[in-house]
């Protein structure tokens, strides 16, 4: 069995992956230097890895994968940790995975480069504010919801928490005002709060 391999650097949505191997205490090597706005993922080694293009990606026996939430589940239940072997827990690990992705991260994404990472001459406040307005909905939902309970699926922290705490942690770098959602800023910090995601 051929050892796990992450590529990509922390600073890039690669750090989902590192902190799952962190959360599975699995031994890994890690592919940081990869200059995936410079082209570095286009090549056809790498796309033989990962056919999207993009980082995260993961090398593991034979296999290659790409997407940083479905290598994190792949993960889980390779290992057997941090996620229900039920049907429907599975499912709703996938539920809130799929939630997160199409719900949330985009316009997480675009808060940040216009809130935060730009240059101030070169932000976008209108698209900060748009994404402010679609985030309204997602956000009420997770924090109704996190009003009745601890963790997404079950009562332990699982890979669910960490696809979407990854996520919102994109609002905590912006300073994203979560005031209105208080149940979500005390759950994305106490996920964030966990040594393993502290990979940067
Ligand atoms: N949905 C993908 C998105 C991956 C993605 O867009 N990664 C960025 C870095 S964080 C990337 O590879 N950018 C290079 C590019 O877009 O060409 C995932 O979650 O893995």
């Amino acid at each position: 069995m051929g050892k796990l391999t992450i590529m990509g650097p922390a600073a890039s949505r690669a750090m989902r992956t590192l902190w799952m191997a962190g959360e599975l205490g699995i031994e890994f090597d890690q592919k940081a230097d990869i200059d995936f706005r410079g082209g570095a993922c286009r090549t056809p080694e790498y796309l033989a890895v990962n056919r999207f293009g993009r980082v995260p990606a993961i090398k593991d026996d034979n296999i290659g994968m790409g997407e940083s939430c479905a290598i994190n589940i792949y993960l889980a239940k390779k290992h057997k940790k941090l996620i229900p072997t039920d049907l429907v827990g599975e499912t709703q690990v996938l539920e809130w995975s799929f939630w997160v992705m199409t719900e949330v991260e985009k316009s997480m994404l675009n808060y940040l480069i216009h809130a935060a990472m730009l240059p101030e001459d070169q932000r976008k406040p209108e698209i900060a504010e748009q994404s402010v307005k679609d985030l309204a909905w997602p956000l009420e939902v997770l924090n109704t919801y996190l009003g009745k309970h601890r963790w997404l699926v079950g009562d332990d922290f699982t890979v669910a928490d960490l696809n979407v705490a990854a996520v919102l942690a994109w609002g905590k770098m912006s300073k994203f005002d979560f005031s209105a959602v208080p149940n979500v800023a005390e759950y994305m910090d106490r996920c964030l709060s966990r040594p393993a995601a502290k990979v940067r």
